[in-house]
């Protein structure tokens, strides 16, 4: 036979759904015990309820960092109702049991996303809260903790069907709960800690994050997923807001991530750029006059692959645009804002999800980046390494033109948001051939030119577009084929790491065929 819940303790920063919770409580004949703020706002809302201070005969003291700290708290959480000599310890100290814990801690994670000054945030971490949150979790034998108002519901309706108790099975789920939550909690202090000390390095971090949506299936249907925010608060599909459309899934999220972090190269003072992405990968990014004329040239790149796609704009969605984009098929579109009369035109495409953030991320951001193996997970800097155009190298007879040397740097940006290895071809302030997850980078820069071929071909040009094209690779040409390869494509510079044993012989062979190349001394390999 179950005890049923005499004895509630509450302690809650976040007061949603208090009230409504507490009077359910008192209704069902529970004692409420409560500390400073939680208990005036119960008492204001009319409930009885005695005073944890009152219980240790202790104040809250210290600005608060002391008030749940003590015996009579810990002893009544942890106490095994069955065990005599717990029994005996609780009697010869006067300790009551308490049956369920209701807290959720000080707000760390917002406190810090609010751009707080250190010591506001240091008073912001929870100790009393956390170590009531284990304890009763701990002791899920006999206690019941809650730790999420999303959960008030299922702790009553647990009640009404247990006679005013809890099943074991689910104070089990609940502890669970708790635990994961003050893992995370931690985690984002240490990581808080981390950062404060200009320390990004991946080593000895805690990790952590918090779900934020169940989806309906992983990037297959037969494996489960769910979606965890890390509180960054970083602009983009986890902050973004959904304005139409069904929910997005696994694939969803991960494309419509490389979207709008590659559009986010492209600074909306140098002028409207969009990125369409199928698979994580680019298939056209283009800048424009206007937005509208950015994604028809990124259309144009490849219109058979942007069928689909995701696209992503580095400036306010318009009408024009909006118009334009439901020419075709497109599952996600993600800009930092859209006007009315964008939303109005997607409105009646109802399968298109539009997703607005207010902002671009910004790509020079640090941050970690995280790749699971069997048995461990890898974790690196994000790759958040820009070339400055004073740094690159020119290692050919030929210096780059104007107009090349700007299709470069453009071309550069877009390969590092490519699969290695990856090969990108640009015309104008736009792709016209992209080469991408290749196991030979020689594969790469041929599959590139051929679909830029049959792009043109589909077009009805005169000649391929790669014909006075740029070339960009994310990491060095091994031997000269590769850029004998992109030569006879009709590429006339070329943008490369450097670095390769045989780069005499790549300088060289590119000498030979008149090309200009620059070593940027930066890879991005990206897998
Ligand atoms: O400063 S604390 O770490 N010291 C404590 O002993 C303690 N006990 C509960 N913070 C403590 N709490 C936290 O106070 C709870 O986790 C909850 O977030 C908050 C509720 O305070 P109030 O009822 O005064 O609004």
């Amino acid at each position: 036979a179950h005890t049923p819940i005499r004895r509630a303790l509450i302690s809650v920063s976040d007061k949603t759904g208090l009230i409504d919770f507490a009077r359910a409580l008192a209704e069902r004949g529970v004692e409420l015990l409560s500390t400073g703020g939680t208990a005036r706002s119960l008492r204001e809302a009319g409930l009885a309820v005695r005073d944890v201070s009152e219980l240790t005969g202790f104040p809250e003291m210290m600005d608060g960092r002391v008030k749940t700290l003590h015996p009579k708290v810990h002893g009544a959480l942890l106490a095994l109702r069955d065990n005599p000599d717990h029994v005996a310890a609780m009697q010869a100290h006067d300790i009551a049991p308490i049956d369920l814990l209701v807290v959720n801690l000080y707000p760390f994670e917002s406190t810090v996303a609010s751009g707080a000054d250190y010591d506001t945030c240091v008073e912001n971490i929870d100790i009393g809260g956390p170590a009531m949150m284990r304890a009763a979790a701990k002791n899920h034998a006999h206690v019941a903790v809650v730790v999420d108002p999303q959960d008030y519901a299922a702790l009553l309706q647990d009640m009404d069907q247990h006679g005013g108790a809890t099943c074991p099975k689910f104070r089990r789920k609940l502890a669970q709960r708790a635990y994961a939550r003050t893992a995370a909690y931690d985690a984002a202090v240490s990581n808080w800690l981390a950062e404060a000390a200009g320390d990004f390095a991946p080593r000895r971090r805690a990790f952590a994050g918090t779900m934020a949506q169940a989806l309906r299936y992983g990037e297959n249907p037969h494996q489960r997923a769910a979606f965890y925010v890390d509180g960054s608060n970083r602009p983009g599909v986890a902050t973004a807001r959904q304005w139409q459309g069904k929910e997005l899934s696994y694939n969803n999220i991960n494309d419509t991530d490389a979207a709008f972090e590659l559009v986010a190269e492209f600074d909306p003072a140098e002028g409207p750029a969009c990125a369409i992405i199928k698979h994580a990968n680019p298939c056209g990014v283009a800048r424009g006059n206007s937005l509208v004329e950015a994604y028809r040239r990124a259309y144009d790149c490849d219109r058979v692959s942007a069928f689909g796609g995701i696209v992503a704009l580095n400036g306010t969605l318009d009408g024009e645009t909006a118009r334009a984009i439901t020419e075709i098929f497109t599952e996600v579109v993600i800009a930092p804002d859209a006007t009315e009369e964008a939303r109005e035109v997607f409105a009646a495409r109802k399968n298109l999800r539009l997703l607005t953030t207010g902002a671009l991320p910004d790509p020079r951001a640090p941050g970690l980046a995280f790749r699971q193996v069997s048995g461990g997970f890898l974790v690196q800097d994000r790759d958040n390494g820009m070339i400055d155009p004073a740094d690159l190298k020119v290692v050919t007879k030929r210096a780059p033109t104007e107009t090349e040397m700007a299709d470069l740097l453009f071309s550069w940006k877009v390969a590092k948001h490519v699969k290695s290895n990856a090969i990108v071809y640009v015309k104008g302030g736009a792709t016209v051939g992209i080469g991408a997850g290749q196991m030979s980078r020689v594969d790469s820069t041929r599959i590139a030119a051929r679909k830029s071929a049959d792009m043109a071909q589909a077009l009805g040009l005169p000649e391929p577009t790669v014909r006075g094209s740029v070339v960009a690779s994310d990491a060095f040409f091994p031997f000269a084929d590769g850029l004998l390869a992109a030569a006879e494509a009709g590429a006339t510079a070329i943008i490369q790491p450097g670095g390769s044993m045989r780069d005499d012989e790549v300088i060289a062979a590119a000498d030979a065929a008149g090309l200009a190349m620059v070593f940027t001394g930066q890879r991005h390999f990206r897998h």
